[in-house]
């Protein structure tokens, strides 16, 4: 009798199932004051999916195939292995790189004594575009938001110490694939470790960077070959490795913090779509489903949308089960499970009492582990502000290392497994998500829709609604549109900051070493053979791959071996289209009165001035975060400025010319990647040359607060004002346009 109540059989229902939703209605409608309870309690989640107050086993009823759900098992909904973190818990992987490959490698051996179980690589964004350090274009970039690798001497550094063979290595590396990946390779090589024993994960997915993250270097149809050949070799010579961790992240997570970003829903999506692409590209480089789908990997971003990232990462693998099954028909089940990377969302970290984001890395955390994640990052609290700090980094790690081992969750495989709402969301996400993957497959697979530019709009799109919710207060960011303090400055904070002239310096070094000790001809006779096999089409005898670790050991650089593909291919530059009339279709009511007292402003500043104001929307260096700059184009837009938006990776002195050419009154610099300090005073400079010393320069962006060097900096510079994360349209729009009139005229 005991263990029967225990487990709760053979006790009697003392009502049938229509009572109890009677019982609840009744109970409900009293609650709601007479009114109808769905209506009065019932919401739509981000993606624009319909919430009732209350799930019930009627709303499971439909959903075919959950009795036979387990984990491990086809379509591998509750996990892709059978014991789950009963057996092994998700790895904890911190991505981590600043400065020099020596002040990475510290950073990396500290971190792993300490209980980080993966290495996770940030590259800075001069390697990301394939420059060397000492290329006048990224003066600015060279070790700010990553680590600077030129050559194998680099990379080399960087892994001094950890044992290759033994740990797994994650490369976020995209444009640069070819260069980095080869390096990888001989660094290992040179430490005694063959390809063979190499684990870990490069990202090389090129198709999400033409969506959202702009560190592309060749244009999309020639990428493909690129990834191909890459498959090709890695799926012969390095087959523990993953070549691809296909990225939804960068879609919802990289709007810039909190800025506005992809829902859950579109993430899902277009990351599997993408998927689909990739592994018709393995085809079309002669490989076989079986031969690469087992080693495909994925990362998507957690946000603060708990129920809607677990089902996310629910509906994520039984979706990818049954398409690859469809398309692809492969042997072996392995190609239908999907295992994935997470990270919590950088788009929820605040700038505004930067503590709270630990509460929210937290939260998001654990919808990471209950969504099933094989590994996992979790943001610094610090991050909307700076690169962490050793302090702030041991926080993520001890919120993951807490998470596993103190509260259990561990213990049970995919626990909300069987949950009504989590179930019949992961349902609504899949079939949601499963519509968009057929727009997509029905114009010819992702490719041809990058071509075509509809996912990037789409995405974008969704931003510039997303922000209008922030800036009406219908989304809550506590601290930020709700209980914000009044005339609060932010905590003082101790943040990293990188010594830019210094790492360049050091770069510059150990390049001419490197260049002044090698044979010449070797390495020429290396970059020559990859410049012909980027135009030859017999890909077995030319892999790029392979061309490329020729040229890596004999010391041809990250640069040297990009100019080669350079040459045949060109550089990808991206059309600026730029979605309007979302951001003031989705205002509401609540921000109608300050989008009418923007309007009213600009007829004032129209009737002194003889045209509306007009901006020119930046983006200097190699910084490629462009999703905050089209927001704010969409929204001022939207509120009635003419607005210009620059090309991506502009010089001081081009964004000079544009702001010329075009005759603005306001010239808007967004900075992501720390690259400010340097290109902001230089921009000041290049405008005072072109005789444009009137023109208002305003930043925008992560812009360190609390520490008086970065705003400083800027202010004397010259620069009129600094809007950091989380500043609404309206409110930039009206202090822009009150920088620009006259006191009277206002
Ligand atoms: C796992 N294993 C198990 C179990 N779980 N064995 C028995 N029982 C279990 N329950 C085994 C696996 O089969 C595997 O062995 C090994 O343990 C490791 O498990 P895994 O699931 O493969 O986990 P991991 O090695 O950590 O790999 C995780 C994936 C990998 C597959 C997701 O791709 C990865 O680590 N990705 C990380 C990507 C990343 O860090 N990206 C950073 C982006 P076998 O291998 O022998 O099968 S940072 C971008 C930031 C934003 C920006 O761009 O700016």
């Amino acid at each position: 009798w005991l263990l029967k109540a225990r487990w709760g059989l053979g006790i009697r229902c003392t009502s049938s199932v229509a009572d109890g939703a009677q019982a609840w209605e009744t109970r409900a409608r009293k609650e709601a004051k007479g009114k109808d309870p769905y209506e009065t309690f019932g919401s739509t989640n981000q993606d624009g999916i319909p919430q009732k107050p209350v799930y019930t086993a009627a709303d499971i009823a439909d959903i075919s195939g959950l009795d036979t759900e387990y984990p491990g098992v086809y379509p591998f909904t509750r996990g892709p292995y059978a014991s789950m973190y009963t057996g092994r818990p998700w790895t904890i992987r911190q991505y981590a790189g600043f400065s020099t490959a020596e002040e990475s490698n510290a950073f990396y051996r500290k971190n792993l004594a300490a209980g980080q179980q993966g290495v996770s690589v940030a590259f800075d964004l001069a390697t990301h575009r394939g420059y060397d350090s000492d290329h006048p274009r990224v003066a600015g970039d060279v070790g700010m938001a990553g680590v600077a690798i030129d050559s194998v001497e680099d990379m080399k550094v960087l892994f001094d110490g950890i044992p290759l063979d033994r740990m797994s290595v994650s490369m976020t590396m995209n444009g640069a694939i070819l260069p980095v990946m080869a390096m990888f390779i001989v660094a290992a090589e040179e430490q005694g470790v063959a390809p063979a024993a190499l684990m870990g994960t490069i990202q090389n997915d090129i198709l999400k960077e033409f969506m959202v993250r702009n560190t592309y270097i060749y244009p999309p149809r020639q990428s493909m070959r690129l990834i191909g050949d890459i498959f090709a070799y890695c799926a012969k010579h390095v087959p523990k490795f993953h070549p691809i961790s296909i990225s939804g992240y960068h879609m919802q997570a990289r709007g810039g913090l909190s800025m506005s970003s992809a829902t859950p829903t579109l993430e899902l999506a277009y990351t599997l779509a993408d998927g689909l692409e990739y592994l018709r590209c393995a085809r079309d480089a002669g490989l076989s489903v079986d031969d690469v789908a087992p080693r495909l990997s994925f990362f998507f971003a957690i946000g603060m949308n708990f129920f809607s990232e677990v089902a996310k990462l629910r509906a994520a693998r039984r979706l990818w089960a049954r398409l690859v099954k469809e398309k692809f028909s492969p042997k072996d089940e392995k190609c239908l499970a999907l295992r994935t990377h997470c990270q919590t969302s950088g788009y929820s970290l605040t700038a505004q009492e930067p503590h709270n984001n630990i509460i929210r890395t937290t939260v998001e955390a654990m919808a990471a582990v209950l969504g099933g994640t094989q590994s996992l990052h979790t943001n610094s609290f610090d991050e909307a502000i700076a690169l962490p700090t050793d302090f702030s980094a041991g926080l993520a790690r001890s919120t993951q290392l807490i998470l596993a081992e103190e509260t259990g969750i561990c213990d049970v495989a995919d626990p909300l497994g069987g949950s009504y709402y989590v179930e019949r969301l992961t349902a609504e996400m899949e079939a949601r998500a499963g519509a968009l993957i057929d727009e997509v497959e029905g114009m010819g697979g992702m490719t041809e829709a990058i071509v075509a530019g509809l996912p990037k709009l789409k995405i974008e799109e969704c931003a510039a609604r997303q922000q209008a919710h922030i800036d009406a207060g219908r989304q809550v960011i506590v601290g930020v549109n709700k209980y914000a303090k009044e005339g609060d400055q932010g905590e003082a904070l101790d943040v990293r900051k990188i010594d830019n002239t210094a790492v360049l310096r050091a770069q510059k070094a150990r390049l001419e070493a490197v260049r002044t000790s090698r044979d010449g001809a070797a390495v020429e006779a290396a970059l020559a053979a990859l410049e012909a096999a980027a135009s030859t089409v017999d890909r077995e005898e030319h892999n790029l791959l392979d061309l490329a670790v020729k040229a890596a050991r004999a010391r041809a650089t990250v640069g040297e071996i990009s100019d080669a593909l350079e040459r045949p291919w060109g550089r990808y530059a991206a059309a600026g289209d730029m979605a309007t009339g979302t951001y003031a279709a989705s205002l509401g009511d609540e921000g109608r009165e300050e989008a009418a007292a923007c309007a009213a402003a600009v007829a004032r500043f129209e009737a002194v001035a003889g045209r509306r104001p007009r901006i020119l929307l930046a983006k200097m260096g190699m910084d490629g975060h462009d999703r905050g700059a089209k927001v704010m184009a969409t929204g001022l837009a939207d509120l009635g400025f003419d607005v210009d938006i620059g090309p991506l990776f502009m010089t001081p002195a081009e964004v000079a010319r544009a702001a010329v050419d075009a005759d603005v009154h306001v010239v808007g610099v967004s900075s992501q990647a720390a690259g400010h300090t340097t290109l902001v005073p230089a921009l000041m400079h290049e405008l005072r040359e072109a005789g444009m010393q009137h023109v208002l320069v305003v930043v925008g962006g992560i812009i360190p607060e609390q520490v008086t060097w970065d705003h400083a900096a800027l202010l004397e510079a010259g620069v009129a004002a600094i809007y950091g994360p989380g500043t609404r349209v309206p409110s930039a729009a009206l202090g822009m346009l009150g920088l620009l009139m006259p006191e009277q005229d206002r």
